[in-house]
């Protein structure tokens, strides 16, 4: 009987123990805030080397957190980040993930793990605010005046307030849970990537109303919205459609609502912003702030917009238990569709910092991007140089929310919790890049693939990376991928060259 009874005890001790342990960590669980910013290069912000224009806000998550010096995305474009991003696997396994058209149909899967579903199942409420350029809907055709479907709500964000694609592609409408914002339905849009509907203005047949000019032979001469000529062709909507000036704006407003929001459950937003991708054409207060034209100013206005995000997280008393996770979806461009004055007024700025390349590009520049991840408690400040990648942040967080992830899902995705906090000097051993070429970095080689087509893009000006000569670049030494070791190292060319294949075709 006695005995009976230390076991009872015993039991319910370890039943209160566990329950206990639960609930702490479930208290615990901390928020997580991912600032996404678009096409902002390694060498843009003054924590990464910057002198030209200053980012304090961002220097001080910098500096109160673990800033990251070989950090990537896997892409050297939007949509292929974006969707490894989300699904934890490599874009180019799946055709159909390169730069999306404006009316492009969804190409997340619905039915897999995604990062938003790792947060869902570990109880979190989830949101996605800004750019998201994954594609809307199951077809190019659809019915933009109701409800749009599957997107972001149906791949794991309880809420979402995006624009489809990019700012330079129509439709220029903000969607939020599948409607499009401020739609008159005696005013539907329609959109046509192929040829022109209605008889608005476009960029090309009425240069003189636009208020800036597109770079010749861009292609950012088609329909005119707010001054602006875009990408594909659009009518009606006219009371849903944005105004640039304002767009940041309108975003900031959102994930400070969603952050501010007084629930249980902790919250995990994706903060996806537009700037500094083109058009360029920040709010008036940031108009010529920079020097360097409207790319340093949409800058400015990123780190004002962070300032902003961080005083909300201060004022709700969030800020002390929450993960902020900031970074890039590629490297930078200077030209890439508008005169802003990026190229006329770059003044010395480096967007790349020491790399080559850029946006577009398989050098370095092309995907090696800001990463900076701040919790004052969760991890440990200074610097990093372990090799992570964005790919890596599904099954990271999962294994820290004790998430299981169903076989075969997320297969690129690996676990690097402890780099990613800053526990852990080393990170991955290899990772694949993909930008004009295919690269595969092991340890501090990196070997180009050869390609075929152009050394420099004429449009962008952008140093690709093809050459039909295989390129072997020692990182460490040679950031800058400036000389070309394939020569001196065959047998390494040679394995590498043997695991990029396998890994690209297994
Ligand atoms: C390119 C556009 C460029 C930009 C890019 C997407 C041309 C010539 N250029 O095709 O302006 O919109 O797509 O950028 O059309 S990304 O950051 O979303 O990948
Ligand atoms: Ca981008």
């Amino acid at each position: 009987m006695k005995l009976l009874l230390v076991y009872t005890i015993t039991l319910v001790g370890l039943l209160f123990g566990c329950y206990t342990v639960e609930a702490q960590q479930m208290k615990d669980r901390p928020n997580v805030l991912v600032i996404y910013t678009d096409d902002l290069g390694y060498g843009d912000l003054s924590c990464y080397g910057a002198t030209k224009l200053q980012t304090p806000n961002i220097d001080k998550l910098a500096r109160q957190g673990l800033r990251f010096t070989r950090a990537y995305t896997t892409s050297a474009t939007c949509t292929p980040s974006r969707y490894a991003l989300m699904t934890g696997q490599y874009p180019w396994r799946k055709s159909g993930t390169g730069v999306l058209p404006g009316d492009a149909a969804l190409i997340v899967p619905t039915d897999k793990t995604s990062l938003p579903r790792v947060f869902k199942q570990a109880g979190y409420r989830t949101g996605i605010v800004g750019k998201w350029h994954l594609g809307l809907g199951t077809a190019v055709a659809k019915d933009w005046n109701g409800g749009i479907k599957p997107g972001p709500n149906e791949v794991g964000f309880d809420y979402s307030f995006i624009f489809p694609a990019t700012a330079d592609r129509v439709p220029t409408v903000f969607v939020e849970n599948h409607r499009v914002v401020a739609l008159d339905p005696a005013d539907p849009i329609e959109v046509n990537y192929k040829e022109k509907i209605g008889d608005e203005p476009t960029g090309k047949e009425q240069p003189h109303l636009l208020k800036m000019k597109a770079s010749p032979n861009h292609g950012h001469d088609q329909t005119i919205v707010n001054g602006i000529g875009r990408i594909g062709y659009m009518k009606g909507g006219k009371t849903a459609r944005w105004t640039d000036e304002e767009m940041p704006l309108t975003f900031l407003l959102k994930a400070q609502e969603f952050i501010g929001v007084d629930s249980k459950e902790p919250f995990f937003l994706f903060y996806s912003l537009t700037e500094p991708h083109v058009p360029r054409m920040p709010s008036t207060m940031f108009k010529g702030k920079s020097g360097l034209g409207f790319r340093g100013d949409a800058i400015l206005q990123i780190d004002w917009a962070v300032g902003e995000i961080l005083k909300v997280l201060e004022q709700s008393g969030k800020l002390e238990n929450t993960l902020i996770l900031f970074s890039s979806d590629n490297g930078p461009v200077l030209d890439d569709g508008y005169e802003d004055g990026a190229v006329t007024q770059l003044n010395g700025h480096r967007p790349a910092g020491e790399l080559r390349g850029g946006k577009y590009s398989i050098f370095e520049a092309g995907t090696r991007v800001p990463f900076i991840v701040y919790h004052p408690k969760l991890v440990k400040p200074g610097t990093s140089e372990a090799m992570v990648s964005q790919v890596d942040l599904l099954a990271s967080f999962a294994s820290f929310l004790k998430v299981k992830l169903p076989a075969g899902d997320a297969q690129d995705s690996q676990i690097q919790w402890a780099a990613i906090i800053g526990q852990a000097a080393k990170g991955r051993a290899s990772l694949v890049l993909n930008g004009a070429s295919y690269a595969l970095v092991s340890d501090n080689w990196k070997y180009i693939r050869p390609s075929n087509g152009p050394a420099v893009y004429q449009l962008t000006n952008i140093e690709s990376g093809h050459s039909e000569q295989a390129q072997l670049y020692d990182l460490s030494a040679d950031p800058g991928e400036r000389v070309n070791l394939a020569e001196k190292f065959p047998e390494r060319v040679k394995a590498l060259a043997a695991e990029l294949k396998l890994l690209t075709t297994g």
